[in-house]
């Protein structure tokens, strides 16, 4: 199948379970669900969500049981999307292309829903009926790990304390890893852990979601750069590009993916769709 067409069928369907996941209200705080759905019912890529989907295809498993658990990837991302435009972080106006929450309902409101996503998460992944217990437990416990203190949050808090200071290259990895690439690397595991695979298998497509996760970083820098670019804004210390340069980061990005498809060649699938996937993610002009 064409992977464009591939990608857009299964951004419908991930796009359907988003809504499903947060209905409108009518109580008296409906505001937290209109929120709540104008940030995660945005155009976003849902690279997250479409890798856990194409890690169960990959593996043999059950896709329609992977939906839930991709969206629950997908709130988390969200929330983490919001925070970050607010005030007190990056201080975005913008996000997916339409003024950022904050700049639509009150920072508080936006504060709220960004806690409201992240919570909401957890309770989605305990009560997938068609999973097992011990199934959910995993879930859960891979998400806490690489959304909390030591993968997402704490890339974030790296990425605060660097905001005045230049960092070393070494740090700016460490901090991509975590910020960017630790919930790249959930969504596969995701995958693993949905189809039932070894724990052998498992461990190999944590190593190409790591990879695909520095990689997907690297290509954001570059984009982002063209961007700043285009409006003649200052680049921030702390970018693969301002390391390495346009081609530099280029080169680098592509060495990771080379690293990321050998990884695929050691598990005994047809991985042709989970390359493409990465491809795409590393080859994209948006
Ligand atoms: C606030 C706890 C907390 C964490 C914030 C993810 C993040 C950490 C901040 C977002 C800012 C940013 C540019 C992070 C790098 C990761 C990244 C490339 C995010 C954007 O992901 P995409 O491109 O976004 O998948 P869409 O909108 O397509 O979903």
């Amino acid at each position: 199948m064409d992977l464009a067409f591939y990608i857009q069928a299964n951004i419908n369907k991930i796009n359907q379970t988003l809504e499903s996941l947060v209905p409108e209200s009518r109580l008296p705080h409906s505001a937290l669900f209109q929120a709540a759905r104008y940030a995660l019912l945005s155009p976003g890529k849902r690279i997250r969500p479409l890798l856990t989907l194409a890690t169960v295809e990959t593996l043999k498993g059950n896709v329609n049981h992977a939906l839930e658990p991709a969206c629950a990837i997908e709130l988390i991302h969200t929330y983490s999307l919001i925070h970050d435009d607010l005030p007190c972080m990056d201080n975005d106006d913008f996000r997916r292309g339409k003024p950022a929450l904050h700049k639509v309902f009150p920072e508080g409101h936006a504060l709220l829903t960004g806690d409201f996503l992240l919570t909401h998460a957890f309770y989605v992944l305990a009560n997938i009926s068609y999973l097992t217990s011990e199934q959910r437990l995993m879930l859960i416990a891979i998400l806490a790990n690489h959304a909390g203190g030591n993968g997402m949050i704490g890339g974030q808090v790296i990425d605060l304390q660097a905001n005045n200071d230049l960092i070393t290259f070494d740090i700016l990895q460490t901090m991509h890893k975590m910020k960017t690439g630790e919930l790249i690397t959930a969504a596969v595991e995701f995958g693993a852990v949905i189809a039932n695979v070894s724990l052998e298998h498992r461990k190999i497509l944590k190593e190409f979601g790591q990879n695909i996760g520095i990689a997907f970083q690297i290509i954001d820098d570059i984009l982002d750069h063209s961007q700043k670019d285009q409006k003649k804004s200052k680049f921030a210390p702390q970018d693969y590009v301002s390391f390495l340069g346009v081609n530099g980061a280029q080169e680098a990005a592509k060495k990771i993916l080379q690293s990321a498809e050998e990884k695929l060649q050691m598990i005994p699938y047809d991985t042709k769709t989970l390359k493409e996937l990465s491809h795409f993610m590393v080859y994209r002009t948006y």
